[in-house]
């Protein structure tokens, strides 16, 4: 559905002097063997749930004469893996925008380094990608990075730890040139892959301003504004485009910002609800976000500034009991959120659960053939257990089959059909009845159903309706859409003026000098 941003990035920082590289994404098809000639250079991107067939490309790749490199999520935390089981050249770990070129050019003279750390580059650093590389037929989202990094540290999450708590954001014409050019391909919905769209909470200003550091609050101050001015730039964008985030439901504290992202097209955000449960929020470091009746009404304020919210809740977690997963299809309907995905709780490597999973393994390891379940995505996926971490109360079919009824309750067709009226008019309304349905039959093919024949009836179901769908996803391309020049870079000055005394409440209008 969506692009993977990477590669057309990775694309883009490609040295000139080795040509345009062939592109191959394996979930639309398989790389073919053949293409690739000794001496050719392939980069691999693995996270962790395809760590396994990556090693195999690499290998492949190796044995036919090619450089092998590996970069992403997974050769980041785990760059000897990759040397091993994937038999790499070199791998990049951290950023590749500005590392990848360095090590393609070293391939080229024969002497490639093993590791070359890419780091957190600076958000003036991020590359645009390379979509006149892209054929558009192929995708129905493209997906554009405005933001890095987020300053919490929820314990499931390797985000914090990878990529920083230091939100390292992208300068705002570099992003928008990038959507017109989209635009121009006859994208209209884009996803801003970000980790957290919302990266300055009051909170944050709030101690910034009481503990007297000036500094702080004059970063976070610019980042805030360069939000602003973001959203600003994308309202003016023409009106069919459709844009979605991810970001943490702090956001409802500010209606502010929710209406300029409403303006901007920002039409919905993936929040991480997590727990319904105070408890179940503390077993994640989340107790920042709201539970119980808070919750249903700091998830109620998106919508009511027309920002739709597809919430997403954890299910597995040690506090969790039978009732926790009825509690949360109620309170996923009583908050109005327009999706829901439920996933299963999933040590992610480099977070602290994980770190904490390991370290009680450590004594007498849990092995499946002779790979330890502390390497799970080692194991061959047809062995691979469903779930990882034993659950201190439920078996883990049982908490499997609790996870796939809510699923069901909350996509069932009459629960679509009254959230459906969100819509201007009936055919919206069909179409979204059948997003719905895709986005559902998405999930139920990923390791959430309990039987193979589910799976499979899933995945045709899938396919069927996101050909239907595509249609709605596309528009007329736009080959006279031009980008603004700016000209000002965007004043610190009076980024913080805007704020002065408040809690950014009183934004200024535009601080921008277009030419
Ligand atoms: C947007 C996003 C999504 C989107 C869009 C996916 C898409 N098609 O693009 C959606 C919502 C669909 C999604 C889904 C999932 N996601 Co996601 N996602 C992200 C997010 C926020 C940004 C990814 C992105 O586009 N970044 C922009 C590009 C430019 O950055 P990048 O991919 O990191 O690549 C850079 C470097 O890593 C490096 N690099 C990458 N590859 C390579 C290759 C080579 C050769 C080299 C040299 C360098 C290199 O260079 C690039 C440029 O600097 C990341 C978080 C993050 N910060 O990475 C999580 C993240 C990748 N997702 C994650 C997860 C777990 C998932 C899901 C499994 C969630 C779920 N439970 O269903 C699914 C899996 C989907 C799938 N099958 O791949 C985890 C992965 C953890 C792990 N260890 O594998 C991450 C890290 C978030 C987290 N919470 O920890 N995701
Ligand atoms: S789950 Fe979301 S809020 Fe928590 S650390 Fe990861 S990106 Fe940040």
């Amino acid at each position: 559905m969506i692009t993977p941003r990477w590669l057309f990035v990775l694309a883009a920082a490609t040295p000139r002097a080795a040509g345009d590289p062939i592109l191959v994404d394996e979930s639309l098809e398989q790389i073919v063997p053949e293409n690739i000639q000794p001496g050719d250079i392939v980069g691999i991107s693995v996270h962790t749930g395809n760590a396994l067939r990556g090693y195999q490309v690499g290998r492949m790749a190796r044995a036919r004469g090619a450089w092998v490199i590996y970069g992403g999520i997974h050769a980041t935390l785990f760059p000897e893996e990759a040397l091993e089981r994937g038999q790499a050249h070199a791998v990049v770990t951290g950023d590749g925008d500005i590392a990848w070129g360095k090590a393609v050019t070293d391939c080229m003279a024969g002497k490639p380094e093993r590791i070359y750390e890419g780091g957190r580059i600076g958000g003036g650093e991020f590359l645009a990608a390379r979509w006149d590389l892209m054929d558009p037929a192929k995708y129905m989202w493209a997906s554009v990075q405005t933001i890095r990094g987020c300053p919490k540290h929820c314990s499931f999450c390797s985000v914090w730890r990878t990529d920083g708590q230091k939100p390292r954001q992208r300068k705002f014409q570099s992003v928008v040139d990038e959507i017109v050019a989209l635009r121009r391909l006859g994208f209209r919905f884009i996803a801003l892959a970000d980790d957290n769209f919302y990266p300055v909470t009051f909170t944050d200003l709030r101690l910034a301003r009481e503990q007297n550091n000036t500094a702080k609050l004059e970063e976070l101050t610019a980042i805030r504004a360069e939000r602003f001015q973001l959203m600003e730039e994308l309202a003016k964008l023409p009106k069919d485009m459709v844009f979605f985030t991810q970001m943490t439901m702090e956001a409802g504290e500010d209606g502010e910002y929710l209406d300029a992202m409403r303006r901007a097209n920002i039409k919905g955000a993936l929040v991480g609800v997590e727990a319904v449960t105070p408890e179940g929020l503390k077993a994640v470091f989340k107790d920042w976000n709201y539970s119980g009746e808070a919750l249903a009404k700091q998830l109620q304020t998106f919508k009511k500034h027309g920002v739709h919210v597809l919430g997403s809740f954890i299910f597995g977690l040690p506090t969790d009991r039978p009732v926790t997963f009825d509690a949360t299809v109620a309170m996923a309907l009583k908050a109005g959120v327009t999706f829901a995905q439920f996933v299963m709780m999933t040590p992610f490597p480099g977070t602290v659960d994980f770190g904490r999973w390991e370290k009680e393994q450590a004594q007498n390891p849990t092995m499946v053939g002779d790979v330890p379940i502390t390497r799970y995505w080692l194991i061959p996926i047809e062995v691979r257990p469903k779930m990882f971490t034993p659950h201190p109360t439920m078996s883990s079919d049982e908490i499997r089959e609790r996870t796939q009824k809510v699923w069901d309750r909350f996509y069932n067709w009459s629960a679509i059909w009254q959230r459906s009226s969100c819509t201007p008019n009936l055919r919206s309304r069909i179409a979204f009845m059948f997003l719905s349905k895709l986005y559902r039959q998405m999930y139920a093919g990923t390791g959430i159903s309990t039987d193979s024949a589910r799976r499979k009836k899933s995945k045709a179901w899938a396919r069927w309706t996101a050909r239907q769908c595509k249609k709605l996803f596309q528009a007329k391309p736009m080959p006279e859409l031009a980008s603004r020049e700016w000209g000002l870079e965007l004043a610190p000055a009076l980024a913080q003026a805007a704020f002065a005394g408040g809690d950014g409440a009183e934004m200024a209008g535009p601080f921008i000098v277009t030419r």
